[in-house]
Order: structure tokens, then C-alpha cells, then sequence
């Protein structure tokens, strides 16, 4: 990269940067907490939004936003469990940005508890965006490998979550929980793990039950 690109990124980073604070502060004045889920495609977003659709239905209201190159397809997975979503498509680009957000959230029931925000499928660009989320949430399945958060550190250091996802596959896979959770831990200390599965259940209570304690705290601290 030349000097010219790197000046040209800095100022597209500072401007996404200044709308998501913005994001932020109308979402908390609101009472909202907004979580941005990230992973490379495939490994168990909107599976995993749908489990949480389900759960939280009787003692919460959320909404989603999606992110995709292409297709309104997970939105629509998302509104078949009966939570409202709106489908971002982004037509190549690889990451959301925060004003793509901004333009979406007008629309959005300013009543809800938790916005859940699907970034595209892709373990690199959407690091580097804040889109005005309180909790950043990176997900790795198993069939991925546990050698990942060495090679894709800056999604695994600017998350406050850990999600590994697909345990049930694990007595198939040579993936080792240990190892991802201590490597990722050395990259990011402050990481909160849980390592849960959409089709049995495993660990989305306390998942929840994490969310709606920040929940809480957010709206504590803003009331
Ligand atoms: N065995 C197993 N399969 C899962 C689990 N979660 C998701 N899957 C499957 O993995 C595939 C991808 O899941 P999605 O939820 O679409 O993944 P995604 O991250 O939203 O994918 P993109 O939006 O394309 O990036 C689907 O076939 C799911 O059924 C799980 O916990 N266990
Ligand atoms: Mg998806």
C-alpha cells in the first residue's frame, strides 16, 4: 500500500469510526445493546441467531440486521422465527461498514432490548469496522480448525466474546477446545468463551444469560 492508500483508509477508518460512536450513543439512549457477530462464512451466525430467536422471544425483543454479499436468504431465516430483520446487501463489498447501519436503524422498533447485527462471512475485513456495537462476537466452528485465531488474530483482539460453535461435531473432528481457547486467550485475555452448538443446545442458556446481564448493565449505566 501506497502512502496516498494508507491516508485514503485512515480516513474512511476515522469516518466509520465517528458514525458508529454515533450509532452507539442513539442505541443507548434507547436502551439497546448491539452485538456484531463476525466468522468466516458458514460457521454458525444465523444458525445461531435463529437458536437465539427462539430463546429469547418470551423475555426479550430483538431485531437483526444482515449482512451479505448477496441474497435476502438469512433475513429470511431470521423473520421465519418471528424477530424482524432487515437484509444489508452489500454487492461485493466484504465487511459492513457503520453507515450502512445508520441507514437501517430509522426503521428499527426503538422499543427492542437487543439489535444483533450479522456481519458478511469473512474472518478478516469486518475487524477493522465498528458499526456502533457494545459487544463484538467472533464465532469459529470446529470443522474450521483450532489453529485460527493465531492466523486471523485482529478478529479474535478486537472481540469481547468468543462463540465456538458446532460442539457436537466434535467427537468427529480433530479440533482441540484447549488449545483455540488458550491461544485465543493469549491474543485477548479479556475474552469471554462459550462454546455451544445449534443443534443441541449446549451452552446458549449461558450465552443468554450473558447478554441479558450486559443488557442490564447498559441499562443501568444509562438510566
Ligand atoms: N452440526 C452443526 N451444524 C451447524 C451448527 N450451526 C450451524 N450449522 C450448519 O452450518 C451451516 C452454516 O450455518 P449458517 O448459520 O448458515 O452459517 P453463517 O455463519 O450464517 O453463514 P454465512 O452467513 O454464509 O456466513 C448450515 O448448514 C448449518 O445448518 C451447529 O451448531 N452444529
Ligand atoms: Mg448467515
Amino acid at each position: 500500500m501506497n502512502k496516498k492508500e494508507v491516508i485514503v483508509l485512515q480516513d474512511l477508518l476515522g469516518t466509520n469510526k465517528k458514525i458508529a460512536a454515533e450509532i452507539r450513543g442513539e442505541l443507548e439512549r434507547r436502551g439497546i445493546l448491539a452485538v456484531n457477530l463476525l466468522s468466516s462464512p458458514g460457521a454458525g451466525k444465523t444458525a445461531l441467531l435463529e437458536q437465539i430467536a427462539m430463546r429469547l422471544k418470551t423475555r426479550a425483543k430483538m431485531a437483526v440486521i444482515e449482512g451479505d454479499i448477496e441474497t435476502e436468504l438469512d433475513a429470511e431465516r431470521i423473520r421465519a422465527k418471528g424477530v424482524p430483520a432487515w437484509q444489508i446487501t452489500t454487492g461485493g463489498a466484504c465487511h459492513l461498514e457503520a453507515k450502512m447501519i445508520a441507514k437501517v436503524l430509522p426503521g428499527v422498533d426503538p422499543d427492542i432490548d437487543f439489535l444483533f447485527i450479522e456481519n458478511v462471512g469473512n474472518l478478516v475485513c469486518p475487524a477493522s469496522y465498528e458499526l456502533g456495537e457494545h459487544l463484538r462476537c467472533v464465532l469459529l466452528s470446529t470443522p474450521e480448525g483450532d489453529d485460527k485465531p493465531k492466523k486471523y488474530p485482529k478478529a479474535f483482539t478486537t472481540s469481547d466474546l468468543l462463540v465456538l460453535t458446532k460442539a457436537d461435531l466434535l467427537p468427529h473432528l480433530p479440533f482441540d477446545v484447549e488449545k483455540a481457547k488458550t491461544e485465543a486467550l493469549e491474543l485477548n485475555p479479556k475474552l469471554k468463551i462459550f462454546v455451544t452448538s445449534a443443534v443441541t443446545g449446549q451452552g446458549l442458556d449461558e450465552l443468554l444469560d450473558y447478554f441479558w446481564a450486559m443488557h442490564q448493565e447498559l441499562q443501568s449505566s444509562h438510566a
